[in-house]
């Protein structure tokens, strides 16, 4: 029985035996019988939610996927903390199926750009079908991929496909895919928060990463964020977000 279970009213990590018995026995436990601990959280005033909320968005709405980058330097505690924050999404089994490689090597971007570069050149002139294309032009993307060597750090996200069991077999991971996008959006939003600009890039196929970065065959690329300062004179597609309206529905019995 754990504390979910039991309405929460006994730890879990105690037995039916030894709630029964007078002189309390504290059952070990094994070693997958992790234990529970109280849940941490505050509570709010409902105006002070409102608030958070409201500015929460409205720092979000001011995120911008950016193209041109600065030059400039950025602490490496600053890549380490937007990797600590990603690190926290929630996960299938928890077993955090991620891999941050976070690169500031000129000269691995440059062969990280070259490598990038060829695959695109393909992919815009022969492998990208007309419906792709109409709504990509908008977006002014293109095989050229400056961001890769301007921007100071490039940040790859690797999906573990597999996890060693302690008994050594390989086994899978569960909704790797899921909890690298969770991840992604967590790190993301953790950049922009502290005042730095990145963008989602997928250069495709990107078989070529776990070779150039050296990860093993279980790991699989999944996005590929350069990080830095906006360059002064970066500028953005005039492109607009949905309305609430047109991205939720609501069933509410109360409106
Ligand atoms: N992977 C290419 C193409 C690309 C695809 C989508 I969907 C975008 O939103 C942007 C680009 C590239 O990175 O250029």
């Amino acid at each position: 029985m754990n504390a979910r279970q039991n309405g929460g009213l006994t730890p879990p990590n105690l037995s039916l035996h030894a709630l029964m018995n007078p002189e309390p026995v504290f059952v070990l436990r094994t070693m997958d019988d992790r234990p529970f601990i109280p849940l941490h959280w505050t509570e709010r005033l409902h105006d002070d939610m409102l608030k958070r909320a409201e500015l929460n968005y409205s720092e979000l709405s001011e995120r911008r996927t950016t193209r041109d980058f600065s030059d400039r330097d950025v602490d490496r505690r600053l890549i380490e903390l937007a990797i600590l924050s990603g690190s926290t999404a929630p996960n299938g089994a928890h077993l955090q199926p991620w891999t941050w490689v976070a690169i500031r090597n000129e000269e691995l971007q440059i062969r990280l750009r070259e490598a990038a570069e060829h695959e695109e050149r393909k992919t815009y002139s022969e492998r990208m079908p007309e419906a792709w294309s109409e709504v990509l032009t908008p977006l002014g993307t293109d095989a050229v991929k400056a961001h890769l060597t301007d921007a100071p750090w490039v940040v790859v996200l690797f999906k573990q496909k597999k996890r060693q069991r302690s008994n050594g077999e390989w086994g899978p991971t569960y909704y790797a895919t899921e909890s690298c996008g969770i991840a992604a959006g967590m790190f993301i939003q953790a950049v922009h928060n502290m005042g730095l600009v990145t963008l989602t890039h997928t250069p495709s196929p990107m078989g070529f990463l776990r070779e150039l970065l050296e990860r093993p065959r279980h790991e699989e690329a999944v996005l590929v964020m350069p990080i830095g300062y906006p360059a002064e004179d970066a500028m953005v597609p005039d492109i607009h977000r949905k309305t609430l309206d047109q991205v939720a529905v609501f069933f509410d019995e109360q409106s």
